[in-house]
């Protein structure tokens, strides 16, 4: 096909002829001679010629089939060229914006042709390129470090989820280990059911690790935690990957924390093919597995990476495996839950409430708290329980209306722990500080309270601006 091609600029002259050469016939016209004659010692086919002026494109033979590229540099419109070319019969016509000023003023004079910038044609593929060869830089360094290490610990957060444990088994595949030189472990073991099933399903084991027996490794690393979760009693590691927002008070020889994204199976993703290291197909369920349930299958705030990384690991997981640790949630201990919350909550104003009294297991409460905002006219659940004599409260909402967030920091963060983001929250709060400020109630009237706690905060508080992320486990 035959191109012409109308740019004074010797270095976008030159790159586009690299890049047109092989599958198109350039001709590149330009007013100065000077460049002309340079370019055509550098073997670029040229004319000299007024692109401004009909006949110059008569006499370079324009027809209806010929592509014409027209340089915006964003000094001098090329308003008249494009004329210039249509009277002459042009039809194909490009305009490729190079000056980064203009370029929205100019698509919107030239919306009857194609009008493509230099900026948005290689912008992308050189961001993520450079961006991956950094990254390439950061895991070699880690990698090197590793190396020569007998036993490694990689540390997850106590309870693991999934992302934890995906991001484990990335992790020990980074550094090219197996699983008893790479030793993935937690001070408290997974005890959610749907978590279970993915350790049972994927064939996980995660190590009881204890502080004494922290000394035998000879490298730790954390994913998808950082050292002060745990409370002052490791200071320094020698790993962190995470993507959770960064904290002070600890020491880490290499660091990864990306707090835009999703998940840190999301970082790993990006860590794997950095370095071109086969991802096993265990390894990418879990991984997969681990983003949908990291961002709620893209529900919560989702990061073009974290599409991108599930996109690359998708053709390498088992889709069959993955809908059946899904299926893992619903199980009978938890419908007892719901149909209790269902016999002693209450709904008011779209707001469902409940109580749970006391319970083995904490995950019971954001499970009913999930499962009733399911419910047509529900549009808050609030719902809480006693767990080893404290009280926990699951809040979430459909996210377009106030921040639960904000609700549990006004009414629980004097007394306890409180925190989350929009459209979900908790807070834990010893019982003695509950009920010295809330009085001694009995179970029916805490689910009331709540009720009342939420009904005078949605009647009263302004919509507040969305705060950045934070991750609720
Ligand atoms: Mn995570």
């Amino acid at each position: 096909m035959r191109c012409l091609a109308v740019c004074q600029d010797e270095l976008v002259i030159r790159m586009l002829d690299e890049i047109l050469l092989p599958g198109f016939e350039v001709e590149f016209i330009v007013e100065q001679r000077p460049l002309a004659r340079k370019l055509h010692d550098a073997g670029v086919t040229v004319t000299v010629g007024d692109p401004r002026r009909t006949d110059t494109w008569l006499k370079a033979d324009l027809g209806p089939s010929t592509c014409v590229i027209i340089e915006d540099n964003g000094k001098r419109s090329p308003k008249k060229i494009v004329d210039a070319v249509r009277d002459a019969g042009g039809t194909l016509v490009y305009v490729l914006g190079i000056g980064a000023e203009r370029h929205e003023d100019s698509r919107a004079e030239f919306a009857d042709v194609a009008y493509l910038s230099m900026s948005e044609l290689f912008g992308g593929p050189l961001l993520t390129e450079f961006s991956r060869s950094l990254t390439r830089a950061r895991v070699q360094q880690y990698q090197r470090y590793f190396s020569d290490a007998d036993r490694v610990l990689i540390m997850l957060h106590n309870d693991p989820d999934p992302d934890a444990m995906a991001s484990g088994l990335a992790l020990r595949n980074v550094l090219r280990r197996t699983k008893t030189t790479a030793i993935i472990g937690a001070i408290q073991g997974v005890t959610r059911p749907e978590n279970l099933r993915m350790v049972n399903l994927l064939d996980i084991h995660v190590e009881a690790i204890t502080h004494e027996s922290l000394r035998e490794y000879d490298r730790v690393a954390m994913v998808d935690v950082q050292p002060h979760y745990f409370g002052g009693v490791i200071d320094r590691v020698d790993l962190v990957i995470d993507h959770h927002p960064e904290q002070p008070g600890y020491t880490a020889v290499f660091k990864d924390i990306r707090p835009d994204y999703g998940s840190t199976s999301t970082i790993l993703t990006e860590h794997l093919r950095a370095v071109d290291v086969n991802i096993s197909e265990r390894t990418a369920t879990a991984m997969l597995y681990a983003i949908k349930s990291d961002t709620l299958f893209f529900n919560r705030s989702t990061n073009r990476v974290d599409l991108e990384a599930f996109s690359y690991l998708y053709p390498l997981s088992d889709a069959a495996l993955i809908r059946k640790m899904e299926g893992a949630e619903i199980t009978l201990e938890r419908l007892d839950y719901v149909l209790r919350a269902f016999k002693d909550g209450t709904l008011a104003e779209q707001v469902f409430c409940a109580f749970l009294g006391s319970l083995p297991r904490e995950d019971f409460i954001p499970y009913v708290a999930d499962f009733f905002l399911q419910l047509e006219d529900v549009k808050w659940t609030i719902v809480a329980g006693i767990v080893n004599d404290s009280l926990i409260v699951s809040v979430r909402n459909l996210g377009y209306t106030k921040n639960a967030g904000e609700f549990v920091r006004r009414f629980f963060a004097d007394i306890g722990s409180a925190g989350g983001h929009r459209a979900m929250a908790k807070a834990v709060v010893p019982m003695r500080a509950f009920r010295e400020k809330f009085g001694d109630l009995p179970g029916e009237l805490i689910g009331a309270k709540l009720q009342d706690l939420v009904r005078d905060f949605l009647a009263h508080e302004q919509p507040a601006p969305e705060k950045k992320k934070e991750v609720v486990r």
